[in-house]
């Protein structure tokens, strides 16, 4: 290259800023990510999103070139590029700004992209990327105008570098320090194996219906919505778990893991729902849980006859408040250890949690349960009791369309409209769908697994006419209630209303 350079401080100073802006942005993205989505650290992501996408050849030739390293080998390269990547930004911001910036934030937006199409990816997977992409961008800034002019003292210019490049590094290794806990438990939860259930879950035939789109019957754990209060997901050694029941009993019971282990393992099928769940929204999935009934502990432990209700506790203090009576009935409710045939997932309550058919998530199934306390609802309230939301939460019936979506472009004649109607423990009789102001027609419901768990439903539109239209469902319980039309918010004991979804047939 010839011709005058604006501003001549340094091809590899300038170099040097952009490599600094860099540690920082690694730095600060992976401790963004060790606290808010630990799969989630913009290196990795990056990393993972290039092999999705690199050809198989480069796939090969990388492989053959490392063999078994190639996983190193790849962050290794992907440190690399970051570090040319980087350098040029460095350049770019020193002699064409603002170029050097938008290197950083565009690389923070692939990274947001690649966090947010893994599978599995939660809605915090893109904070990482972002605070790296903003990181790298600022850094990039402030340490390009402290470049030094020809005449001045290069010292301070390193200085700035260099004391942003171990900010750096000292963040990535608070990052790493932060997750080499949860590692650790998820080894261990990974080695875990789970007894033989003495009874296992049977789906009936039929209970899955083969409709494009539908929500399948079984929720696969990475796709089950997760809600928890934890801001850090308890990282509980099972070995060291225990569960005390205490309160208002004859006599105080503890059980360990491997005490917990050696008892009579159950598999149930139980839809598991959030109170804040929105008409038609997904908090809700199905899973076969496996685990032990409470009330067999509980009966060791002998409530007292003032006793009304159980608050459980999680190690993180969390607390929900169920009724006695609904732990002591004959339903599934489990102390669970396993879930769709693994152990608990860290975030899902490993190693143990509660399961109860038929109540909200908030006021029973307690995850990384520790603590039963037997005690009264005029004694003890729970978390959200004292947050505004009811002491009691019975799952309210509802039903939801899942096909079409809204807004989906549709061809006349006829469309499958199809989804999902629950009222845990007490079961379902019929889904009827309503088109515009039509009357409503029954749908189909498919087998179902219990009354424990929600229900397939599907309904042919046989002569859809062109134009927009409404659809409507509506569920009838087992025991006669129809769903109620009237609108309630999520506070404080769950909403209530039909799902309707508006379509556009051309
Ligand atoms: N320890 C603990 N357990 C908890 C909660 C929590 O905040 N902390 N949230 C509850 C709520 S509100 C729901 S809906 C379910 C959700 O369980 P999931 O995240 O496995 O789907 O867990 C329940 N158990
Ligand atoms: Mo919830």
């Amino acid at each position: 290259m010839s011709g005058p350079q604006p501003r001549r401080t340094g091809r590899w100073r300038e170099a040097l800023a952009g490599v600094a802006a860099a540690a920082v942005a690694a730095g600060l993205g992976e401790l963004a990510a060790a606290v808010a989505a630990p799969e989630s650290g913009p290196v990795v992501v990056v990393g993972a999103a290039l092999v999705d996408l690199a050809p198989p050849w480069a796939k090969d030739a990388a492989i053959g070139l490392f063999g078994t390293a190639d996983k190193l080998a790849l962050i290794g390269g992907i440190l690399l590029v970051l570090l040319a990547v980087s350098g040029a930004a460095g350049v770019l911001e020193a002699r064409r700004p603002p170029w050097g910036r938008v290197v950083f934030i565009a690389l923070g937006v692939v990274g947001a992209v690649a966090a947010a199409t893994r599978s599995g990816a939660g809605p915090l997977a893109v904070l990482p990327s972002l605070v790296a992409g903003a990181a790298g961008a600022l850094a990039v800034t402030l340490l390009v105008r402290r470049l030094p002019e020809p005449d001045q003292n290069r010292r301070r210019f390193l200085a700035w570098a260099g004391g942003s490049a171990a900010l750096g590094l000292l963040a990535a290794l608070a990052g790493t320090a932060l997750q080499t806990g949860r590692r650790a438990v998820q080894a261990l939860r990974d080695a875990v194996v789970l007894p033989r259930p003495t009874t296992t879950a049977i789906i009936p035939a039929g209970a899955a219906l083969d409709v494009d789109g539908l929500t399948p019957l079984i929720t696969p754990n990475a796709d089950f919505y997760r809600i928890d209060t934890a801001l850090r997901v308890p990282e509980i050694d099972p070995s060291g778990w225990r569960l005390r029941i205490h309160g208002l009993v004859a006599r105080e019971v503890t059980i360990t893991w491997d005490e917990l282990l050696a008892l009579p393992l159950a598999e149930s099928t139980t839809t598991l729902a959030c109170v804040s769940n929105e008409v038609g929204g997904s908090l809700i999935g199905t899973a076969v849980w496996l685990g032990h009934p409470i009330r067999e502990l509980l009966a060791r432990a002998e409530p007292t006859a003032e006793a009304d209700m159980v608050l459980s506790r999680s190690i993180d203090g969390f607390t929900a408040s169920t009724p006695l009576a609904v732990l002591q009935d004959d339903r599934d409710a489990i102390l669970a250890v396993g879930m769709n045939g693994e152990p608990l997932p860290l975030e899902h309550g490993f190693p143990v949690r509660m399961v109860v058919p038929g109540l909200y998530g908030y006021v029973s199934a307690t995850k990384w349960v520790t603590e039963l306390e037997v005690t009264r609802f005029d004694e003890a309230s729970a978390y959200w009791t004292d947050r505004g939301w009811s002491e009691r939460g019975p799952v309210k019936l509802s039903s939801r369309i899942d096909v079409p979506r809204r807004g989906q472009a549709l061809t006349a004649g006829r469309i499958v409209v199809a989804g999902v109607a629950w009222h845990q423990h007490v079961g379902i009789a019929a889904v009827d769908v309503q088109i515009d102001d039509g009357p409503w027609r029954p749908a189909r419901l498919a087998t179902a697994i219990s009354a424990d768990t929600w229900v397939q439903w599907r309904y042919d539109w046989a002569d859809a006419s062109a134009g927009s239209h409404t659809l409507r469902v509506r569920a009838t319980s087992a025991d006669g209630e129809v769903q109620t039309a009237v609108e309630q918010g999520v506070v404080p004991d769950g909403a209530t209303g039909l799902h309707t979804v508006d379509v556009e047939v051309g």
